[in-house]
């Protein structure tokens, strides 16, 4: 019997795919370049497989050229590139990462609240460019993150983390707006108390965005939004780019409306915002929030164990273990 053929989209850990090649015919996207969506699709034809970073989009145009698919593995926790529904009605598995990368990204959530706080990469850039001469009183002067408000929009598990963190770590009193009330329980492990939208933006000292990405959070933060915020305020995003308008936060942080603020993900990134490369007060990352070597390794193991039990081999053969869309999957 021939193996099945698996795509891999963009290149991993060379561990994980021989742990593919035990199983299929893998093909790996060699470049360092996102596929276009016509490359995707050519490279589809023929796979029942494949293995997705959050950047390649899998719709239902992309689903319909590609007929022979049964598993579509994304490497990250956010799936907002996955048209979920779609794959259900073609009978399509669809699963990504979560649990694994929590701890790590709301490590680095934190440390770009931080960074913007106490203006981490404005002073060192000043620093770099030989301007440090002498002591003043009120240099590179931030806002502390011990005692102050910490505001979490989104309390899935990384929200959670980072709140644990704030309330454990720096003794800061944690605030959180989500679709839905958490449980009484988690709240008291977080000291987090639910507040409104409103609220959040008009208590918060750091504001931290982890929401996921849908239509419904699209620019959950714009200009009104912003208008509300401290002016001593930051706000750090490490949820997804289009949940900010970067225009109206590029504009706020020019006028000094917020104090700082600490981005991973952009609006049409790799793409940023012209105006956000202008102003001083914003730490900017290259969506690395995830990024350390084990959590990354950790990211790319669950989705090949989803992609090699959804094509039913392994020891979990057919019961992936993080489905999106369990209903897809054939009773034992
Ligand atoms: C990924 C992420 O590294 O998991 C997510 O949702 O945003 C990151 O951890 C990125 O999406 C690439 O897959």
């Amino acid at each position: 019997m021939s193996r099945p053929a698996v795509l891999v989209a963009r290149a991993i850990q060379p561990e994980v795919v021989a742990r593919l090649r035990e199983h299929f015919e893998v093909e790996v996207n060699s470049d360092d370049n996102i596929y276009s969506r016509d490359e995707l699709i050519a490279r589809l034809q023929g796979k029942q497989g494949v293995m997705t970073t959050g950047s390649e989009r899998i719709d239902d145009g992309v689903l319909a050229a590609a007929p022979g698919l049964r598993a579509v593995c994304n490497i990250a926790v956010g799936y907002n590139n996955l048209d979920v529904p779609a794959a259900t009605a073609r009978g399509v598995l669809c699963t990504n990462t979560p649990d694994v990368l929590t701890e790590t990204t709301a490590d680095f959530g934190f440390a770009l609240m931080m960074a913007a706080a106490r203006r981490v990469t404005e002073s060192e850039h000043y620093l770099r460019r030989g301007e440090w001469k002498k002591w003043a009183i009120d240099m590179f002067a931030g806002s502390d993150i011990h005692g102050a408000t910490l505001g979490i929009l989104g309390m899935g598990r990384i929200g959670q983390a980072i709140a644990r963190r704030g309330a454990h770590g720096f003794g800061m009193k944690v605030i959180y707006c989500n679709r839905s009330r958490l449980a009484a329980e988690i709240e008291a492990d977080c000291k987090a108390s639910y507040v409104s939208k409103d609220e959040l933006l008009r208590q918060a000292d750091h504001l931290v965005i982890v929401v996921p990405y849908s239509a419904s959070s699209h620019h959950a933060i714009g200009a009104a939004e912003l208008a509300l915020m401290k002016p001593t305020a930051t706000l750090t995003n490490i949820a997804r780019g289009g949940v900010v308008d970067d225009a109206a936060l590029a504009q706020a942080l020019a006028a000094q409306k917020i104090a700082a603020a600490g981005l991973d993900v952009f609006e049409g990134e790799p793409a940023v915002h012209p105006a956000l490369l202008q102003v001083p007060n914003v730490v900017l990352t290259p969506h690395i929030a995830s990024a350390t070597r084990a959590t990354r390794l950790a990211m790319a193991n669950l989705a090949a164990d989803n992609l090699i039990a959804a094509l039913g081999f392994g020891p979990q053969a057919g019961r992936p273990p993080t489905p999106l869309n369990p209903e897809v999957l054939k009773p034992a």
